[in-house]
């Protein structure tokens, strides 16, 4: 496995952030290391075959507007490998169009594991859910409503039965989640993205026009849910 020291290398965060977690109460870094932290995945591009190149400039453009919309909050996006090709896409993006590195970055983990395994505090993580918001169905999904426990369902049916996509959804983690306990993170949002892939449910036939159009309303309903969290 990775040492932290690697898996923080590929991630283009300013390595006093968190190479040193016991360190974040000292220095100027204090507000940014408390700062409230949104962790995303990259909605749609694996399960649901979005195209890579697409959804990187999608996901660039959405947080360039709402980075600064967003006080000192944070935003994240994770992938699982340190050759995950969208967080290489975005970062070269991010830094073609100057955003500040301290406020977006990418990050190499899994995101039921950002703060025990990375020590990375993020207390917002989204969701790349299924239209049923059920658990399973692999990738980010299954783990995360694994790693949250079967309250994590309880709480999400509370808010809604169904998704539609393009919307994403706030669910506040109960404390008696191992998700809550365990990493720190109070909310849940799930986000429906659109779906490429003819083996799932709504699938685009390919119509990227209509595609690009759900995905950047997912990311806004992303970072407007994440907003009214941080407000
Ligand atoms: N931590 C961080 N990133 C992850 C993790 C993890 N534990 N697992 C996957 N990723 P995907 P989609 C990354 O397929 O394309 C589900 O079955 C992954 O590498 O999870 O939106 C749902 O139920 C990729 O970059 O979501 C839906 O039916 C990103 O997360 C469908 O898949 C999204 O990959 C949604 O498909």
């Amino acid at each position: 496995t990775l040492s932290h020291a690697t898996k923080e290398k590929d991630s283009n965060q300013v390595l006093e952030s968190c190479e040193e977690p016991k360190m974040a109460s000292v220095g100027s870094s204090i507000s940014l290391e408390n700062a409230p932290t949104l962790a995303f995945p990259s909605i749609s591009t694996a399960d649901f075959h979005f195209n890579l190149e697409k959804a990187s400039d999608i996901i660039v453009e959405k947080v360039e507007e709402y980075v600064n919309k967003l006080g000192n909050a944070r935003l994240v996006l994770v992938d699982l490998s340190q050759h995950s090709k969208i967080l290489s896409l975005v970062r070269d993006k991010a830094a073609e169009k100057n955003i500040d590195s301290k406020k977006f970055f990418t990050f190499v983990g899994n995101i039921t594991k950002l703060y025990s395994e990375g020590g990375l505090h993020c207390n917002v993580i989204a969701n790349a859910t299924n239209w049923r918001l059920k658990p399973g169905g692999g990738g980010v999904n299954a783990a995360i409503f694994s790693a949250a426990g079967p309250i994590l369902e309880t709480a999400t049916k509370a808010k809604a039965g169904s998704l539609s996509s393009g919307k994403a959804i706030v669910v506040p983690l109960p404390s008696s989640s191992p998700l809550f306990s365990g990493e720190g993170v109070t909310h849940v949002i799930h986000v429906l993205g659109p779906n490429m892939n003819p083996q799932r449910p709504n699938c685009l036939d390919n119509d990227y026009i209509k595609g690009c159009k759900i995905l950047r309303e997912a990311y806004s309903s992303l970072f407007d849910g994440f907003a009214s969290i941080v407000r």
